[in-house]
């Protein structure tokens, strides 16, 4: 074999996630090395991270606080069994948790990633009415292009077509209300779009079709990462609760990407001063070191399944992972470094900074739409005529190459950079999408 070969077949070996495959192992990006807002490239040149990994590495790259907890957890106490066993740490992790909670969301269950938090949430919702005596509320209802992870719960309540079409009919039971995204009348909003309050009382129409009595939970997200980037008209969220509290339907926040300082505040709950019944959550809660997602609940729903006789298990749900010691160490870690360096708020103050930067590309040819919330931030291209999202990848691989790390989905670029950035990051980033755009046709 030769050499080429040989390297193509190493290559061939990784089903990459989420990946166009064949076009990424022709000309592979890879990174070697990570210190705070950087990445080094197997070619030496340095990435600037734009995106905090995935939306994850909040607090930047390699702390040391982080780093040394899970060196020292791993020598101490590397795996302990997650059912009917505990260690220290845990505990110490769920009440410090909850205390970054709002209102009575005091108590957390621990999964390993936003896909298994949000499947957990679903069943607790389920469980929830069945334990509370109202077992015909069955019915789970999410939001036209909300993304919950890959998991068939998740799936069932998402609402990307792509991430849905090629498995069959999955859940049961469920149903969406429409998305927010108006580009006719928000675009180039700042902030909370004006209009399109009114997109609430879809979940009114849908309570009408299916009666309320069989409706369990609705799952949303506060800010829409994944679909790229859809804000929360003003007014929204608050009617979006107010309908839920009428009927008795559970609401249940995904702040997989909100959480832990994204928009400014520790979570969007708070950010929007509207507090849900369960709050799922991961990626932030570990900076993306090690795997780790928790699902926060309101005192009313823990206490309705502390129940029955003592000796029993409340809810036959859990994972062999959940809680796991070096994943605790990492999440504590990460804690004391998001509250040494007030990085949960941080998003708040660079957020003028970080909005002029980006509506400065306003005028740039293709840009349909600019949108920006805390640290989060998109920009909306025309796709090319027969080519969706070609555009926007082109002026991803472009940056790559000048050395600054963007995300696409669809035609939208999205920016959610690490929460220690700094004022010449962000005149980085813009000055390179600034040149690639002028540069893609
Ligand atoms: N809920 C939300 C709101 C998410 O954004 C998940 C659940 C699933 O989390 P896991 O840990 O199972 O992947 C997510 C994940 C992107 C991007 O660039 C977003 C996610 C993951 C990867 C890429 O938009 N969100």
């Amino acid at each position: 074999m030769n050499q080429s070969a040989s390297n193509n077949l190493r290559l061939n070996s990784y089903w990459m996630p989420f990946t166009a495959n064949r076009s990424f192992k022709k000309n592979p990006r890879i990174v070697v090395s990570a210190d705070r807002m950087h990445y080094t490239k197997a070619d030496g040149g340095m990435l600037l991270d734009g995106t905090a990994g995935l939306w994850c590495v909040n607090a930047g790259h390699r702390r040391p606080k982080i780093v040394e907890a899970v060196q020292r957890q791993i020598e101490e106490l590397d795996y302990s069994p997650a059912f009917q066993v505990g260690h220290p740490k845990i505990f110490e992790l769920a009440s410090r948790l909850v205390e970054l909670m709002p209102g009575e969301l005091n108590h957390v269950f621990f999964t390993n990633s936003g896909s298994e938090s949000v499947d957990t949430a679903l069943k607790i919702a389920l469980a929830y009415h069945r334990v509370n005596g109202e077992s015909s509320r069955f019915r789970l209802i999410g939001r036209e292009r909300g993304y919950h992870g890959v998991n068939f719960g998740g799936i069932s309540v998402g609402g990307l077509g792509a991430n849905r079409k090629m498995y069959g009919p999955m859940l049961t039971g469920v149903d969406h209300i429409r998305h927010t995204h108006d580009l006719t009348r928000n675009a180039f909003s700042r902030g909370q779009p004006e209009h399109g309050v009114e997109f609430a009382e879809d979940l009114e129409r849908l309570v009408q079709l299916h009666d309320p009595s069989t409706i369990a939970a609705l799952i949303i997200e506060p800010m829409a990462g994944s679909a790229g980037v859809i804000l929360p008209p003003k007014g929204y969220l608050p009617r979006i609760r107010e309908i839920c509290d009428h009927y008795g339907i559970l609401l249940i926040f995904d702040e997989v990407i909100t959480g832990f300082g994204r928009l400014g505040a520790p979570f969007a709950t708070e950010y929007f001063g509207v507090i849900p019944d369960i709050v799922v959550t991961a990626k932030g809660l570990t900076n993306g070191v090690i795997p780790m997602g928790a699902v926060f609940v309101k005192n009313n729903i823990y206490d309705a399944f502390m129940t029955g006789p003592e000796h029993l298990i409340e809810l036959f749900h859990g994972y062999t992972y959940s809680g796991n010691p070096v994943a605790t160490a990492a999440a504590i870690g990460t804690l004391d470094t998001y509250l040494d360096e007030k990085l949960l708020t941080r998003a708040g103050e660079m957020s003028s900074y970080w909005e002029d930067a980006i509506h400065s590309l306003c005028d740039l040819p293709h840009v349909i739409d600019i949108r920006n919330m805390g640290l989060v931030g998109a920009i909306e291209l025309e796709p090319r005529s027969g080519e969706p999202t070609k555009r926007a990848f082109e002026v991803y691989l472009k940056t790559y190459e000048k050395g600054v790390l963007v995300r696409t989905t669809g035609d939208i670029i999205a920016l959610s950079p690490p929460l220690i950035i700094e004022k010449e990051h962000i005149d980085q980033i813009f000055s390179e999408i600034a040149n690639a755009l002028k540069e893609v046709k």
